[in-house]
């Protein structure tokens, strides 16, 4: 018998610079996802989506950390949400929103197995590395600190949520598909020794060697691992739609394939897919693909 799912949306953009991603949540409901899922044989149940305020709602932002607060208690709130669907025996999947989202879904999701004495992984599929601090953001977006936050570097409010850190060790974190990183980004991954899987070796290993390797780091000695997609992770010709566009990602097929492979190691425990932009996509064609994709990760065969 297969398992339950349960849907968390996230209707979240302050961790982003340009606005639009809050949509992804419902963009990824029209694109029927529920349905999709419900058509593989699970039992599907939607928690409906964590309380975000509106940027107008609000007036003072941190310039090094934009909306710290706020996005703390958001987290707060999601991880308890992830917590409870793992409690059920549900599968999360969480539908972003921002990348800084990923703080309060893997919180959840460790902080369930933590109480069991098992540790988790993650796999971060993107064309970012999302390892700034307040210390060495050049924009403040916190979206582009959320794993940083989850290995234990940077502000307090998002290292701590759930109430421990570090979510995930350097060992069990692997990066794929990171095409644009910042300068102080790269000393901070060399100096936690973080696997990262660049587009270029990407493109001369290719997609189904990568991710073979990406697993067996992501599951050494942890009960599986968090699957986190940005959809710029893929190429903006399949998916326009996205918080921030970087040619030159993975196709429509690898991406599936990352996913179909992931699927296929039997260790995914959560899924998480982020920065869907309804403002910049044509036809919800990336809210499609991220339910494309969703099912990839729940293990749907072409055959
Ligand atoms: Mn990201």
């Amino acid at each position: 018998m297969k398992k339950s799912v349960k849907i968390i949306g996230v209707p979240m953009d302050l961790g982003a610079g340009r606005r639009g991603v809050d949509m992804g949540p419902s963009a990824i409901r029209i694109a029927g996802v529920n349905q999709a899922i419900a058509l593989q044989g699970f039992a599907v149940a939607d928690a409906g989506n964590v309380h975000v305020h509106p940027p107008e709602a609000m007036t003072a932002t941190n310039p090094r950390a934009h909306y710290l607060k706020e996005i703390a208690e958001a987290s707060e709130e999601l991880a308890q949400m992830v917590e409870a669907a793992l409690v059920e025996g549900a599968i999360p999947v969480i539908l972003g929103g921002d990348h800084s989202i990923a703080i309060g879904s893997v919180a959840g999701v460790a902080s369930y197995y933590q109480k069991q004495n098992q540790k988790i992984g993650i796999v971060w599929l993107d064309a970012h590395t999302d390892v700034n601090t307040p210390d060495s953001t050049p924009s403040g977006n916190i979206h582009g600190m959320p794993l940083a936050a989850l290995l234990g570097r940077g502000a307090k409010e998002l290292t701590e949520v759930a109430g421990f850190a570090p979510k995930v060790l350097p060992e069990n974190t692997v990066i794929i598909g990171a095409r644009s990183i910042d300068p102080p980004e790269r000393e901070l991954l060399k100096a936690l020794n973080i696997r990262v899987i660049t587009m270029s070796e990407m493109d001369e290993r290719g997609m189904a060697d990568v991710i073979q390797e990406a697993a067996a780091l992501a599951a050494n000695g942890t009960v599986g691992f968090h699957v986190t997609m940005d959809m710029d992770f893929i190429d903006p010709f399949y998916a326009p739609g996205v918080g921030t566009p970087e040619r030159g990602g993975a196709t429509y097929r690898e991406s599936h394939l990352a996913m179909e492979k992931l699927a296929d190691t039997g260790k995914v425990l959560s899924i998480e897919i982020t920065e869907v932009n309804p403002l910049y996509d044509t036809s919800n064609q990336t809210g499609t693909l991220a339910v494309e994709l969703i099912l990839s990760a729940l293990g749907k065969k072409i055959l």
